[in-house]
């Protein structure tokens, strides 16, 4: 195995280096399916929480020089053929995996492998590294991706309600004495105990704290998170958890249509302001409306409101840190 220098990565880094200081991801549907090529690169380094305390992560990240947690958002249509390449840079095997979608099987330290897979049943898939499970995935191995209906540019899945933008929520728990297990190539010895919440990779900062409201850090004002829009720009959320825990995610100032749970599309579409995220790969699929918030009085069309977990201790980082968890801002602009 080759010596290499640890990247330290902050958060500002990472962000801007997914999107490009590019907000809300952009999508054009296509009459006619494409071709879509992919590369990743599993990458290690470190990553500053809240408290400053620097945690080791793994990635599947854009370059060999960066580290992604979680890595690129992926969005590609029903039909389309995707062609994704894994460089697997450290010296421990690792695996490229969708469930029901494709596995890569072993990649072993430093190789590469291609997988390819057509682009089918339309919704919000996570995809990572299953092997060591559930270690390596939750030591950062995980990103979305999302399968468009053909030729459809605003809904989850065939007749689905339609929405105007669309957002990754990629959730995940940390405990810190597992990441370093996973470092030395250990197996963790002790109950999963998390002191870090994330939600794209990073958490909130209530304001007055360091990197409040900085985008690169503050999941608060990531462009990727952040439920900005004027009445009626319904936006579809795309919950994913690599994490160990089950969440309680809540929004303030509307009810959401509630799609889908764990990749099934429910028999009737609820209006909630609650919604259970199950731990190990769970997810849902949810509009927010942006509609007048119905319960203000005296009348609003603009504000300022929160999303937080209803699990008291996703809002913490470090062990108790309050406000320094798992949250993002919604404004109506
Ligand atoms: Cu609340």
């Amino acid at each position: 195995m080759k010596r290499r220098d640890f990247l330290k990565v902050s958060s500002a880094t990472m962000a801007g280096s997914l999107l490009g200081g590019a907000g809300l991801i952009s999508w054009a549907s296509r009459s006619h399916a494409a071709a879509i090529s992919k590369t990743f690169y599993i990458t290690e380094g470190f990553i500053t929480q809240p408290d400053g305390v620097d945690v080791y992560f793994r990635g599947f990240s854009a370059s060999q020089g960066s580290l992604n947690v979680p890595g690129e958002q992926m969005i590609v249509q029903q039909g389309d053929t995707v062609r994704i390449t894994i460089h697997n840079t450290l010296g421990t095997s690792h695996s490229f995996k969708i469930d029901g979608v494709v596995d890569s099987g072993r990649i072993a330290g430093g190789r590469s492998v291609t997988v390819q897979f057509t682009a089918q049943d339309p919704g919000s898939y996570l995809y990572y590294d299953a092997r060591n499970a559930p270690y390596n995935r939750v030591t950062g191995l995980h990103g979305g991706l999302a399968i468009m209906p053909s030729g459809s540019s605003n809904r989850l899945y065939d007749g689905s309600p339609t929405f105007k933008k669309q957002l990754f929520w990629v959730m995940n728990d940390i405990d810190p004495a597992w990441n370093q297990a996973v470092r030395y190539n250990n197996t963790p010895n002790n109950n999963f105990t998390p002191r870090y919440f994330t939600i794209n990779g990073l958490s909130g900062r209530p304001p007055g704290a360091p990197g409040y409201e900085d985008p690169n850090v503050d999941a608060g004002y990531d462009p990727r998170t952040k439920l900005k829009g004027y009445i009626g720009d319904r936006t579809l959320i795309r919950a994913l958890n690599a994490g160990m825990c089950k969440h309680s995610v809540h929004w303030h100032a509307n009810h959401l249509e509630w799609l889908t749970k764990n990749g099934q599309i429910r028999n009737d579409i609820w209006l909630k302001d609650i919604i259970p995220l199950d731990n190990n790969k769970g997810g849902f699929d949810a509009i927010y409306p942006f509609e007048t918030p119905p319960d203000a009085y005296p009348p609003v069309r603009s504000g300022h409101y929160p999303m937080h977990l209803h699990d008291e201790m996703t809002q913490t980082a470090g062990g108790g840190l309050y406000q320094f968890g798992a949250m993002t801002h919604i404004h109506f602009m």
